[in-house]
């Protein structure tokens, strides 16, 4: 975020040198990282959550005309039409027997340029990625904790919806709000539930619908998204809550810039390098906290694969929540 170093942030590797690490927890070739707290008995219990077989997918427009929400620097998707109808009634389709005529796309994109898993090698510091694999592996694409492995396994748990916006009694979050993971508590306490150890948690700010409501200069001016915010009983509460997974609808699930150290996006390594925590960015959270507000329910069973990219250091989803 920052081109010119400012020198009264300390390295992120500072910030967190006291902080917990899961490395080696699930041997010396894990690459799931916390995605091992969802074992296959608590599936089949939050498989138990589903009450009405409600479904909804949290995946935003993709290649959208309208414009794809990213990280500055990165770019939206661009499809383009390769083959339809046109074709043959420019008299340039193949002929098939049986006379079929089909579409066809071809697509560029940033894997991580929509609602999207990180793999667990995405970020680093101090020359070592999730689980202690040097951050050369990285080189040229991640040969250790890419998202391969977490979309060959799967995400599949209890996933707990926690509203702040609607709690805060906001449409959106303000650029930089922060809150903790005593608001998250206060904010299921509220809302008549509570997070239990190993859920997935759920956060909705309302900013990636701003995306779709102000333009570009607003959204992108300024740019430091609300989010959770840096502390070390944060990180500790996540560590013994034993979290596999943070899903929110902003673009990097944390407040770009840690108020009170400077660092930028020092939760990526808190949570994802040194715990394994997995995130999920860029959901679409309108549709189903809006339900939630009407029944009642925030706790239901969360379903999600990234797409399997070999070496990537992330890929597309859309997960599917059943209520
Ligand atoms: C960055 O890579 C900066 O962010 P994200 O984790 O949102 O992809």
């Amino acid at each position: 975020m920052t081109a010119t170093p400012k020198k009264d942030v300390p390295p992120v590797g500072e910030l967190l040198k006291d902080a917990p690490k899961n490395w080696g927890k699930w041997g010396p070739d894990d690459e799931v990282g916390s995605l091992n707290y969802l074992t296959p008995e608590l599936i089949v219990t939050a498989a138990g959550c589903i009450r009405s077989g409600k479904v909804f997918t949290l995946q935003v427009p993709m290649a959208n005309p309208a414009g794809d929400p990213v990280w500055p620097g990165r770019s939206g998707a661009i499809r383009v039409n390769v083959m339809d109808e046109g074709h043959w009634i420019a008299g340039k389709g193949q002929h098939f027997d049986g006379g079929v005529h089909y579409a066809d796309d071809y697509m560029t994109c940033f894997p991580q340029g929509s609602t999207q898993y990180d793999a667990l090698g995405h970020v680093w510091c101090d020359g070592q990625i999730w689980n202690g694999y040097d951050a050369k592996t990285t080189i040229g694409g991640l040969s250790k904790a890419s998202i391969m492995p977490l979309a060959e396994r799967g995400i599949v748990g209890r996933g707990i919806l926690l509203d702040i916006a609607r709690w805060r009694g906001k449409e959106v979050l303000d650029v930089a709000e922060t809150f903790t993971h005593e608001d998250l508590m206060a904010c299921a306490k509220a809302q008549g539930t509570e997070i239990r150890p190993r859920d997935i948690l759920i956060v909705r700010t309302g900013w990636i619908a701003k995306f779709y409501k102000v333009s570009r200069e607003e959204f992108y001016g300024n740019f430091i998204e609300p989010g959770l915010t840096y502390s070390p009983e944060l990180v500790q509460w996540f560590h013994d809550m034993e979290i596999p997974n943070l899903v929110t609808d902003t673009i990097a699930n944390e407040v770009t810039v840690d108020p009170v150290s400077g660092v930028v996006l020092p939760l990526h390594n808190a949570l994802m390098r040194n715990l394994g925590v997995t995130l999920t960015e860029i959901a679409w959270l309108d549709d189903l906290a809006t339900d939630c507000a009407a029944d009642g329910q925030y706790t239901f069973l969360y379903v999600a694969a990234p797409l399997k990219i070999v070496n990537g250091a992330g890929a597309p989803v859309n997960p599917v929540v059943i209520k």
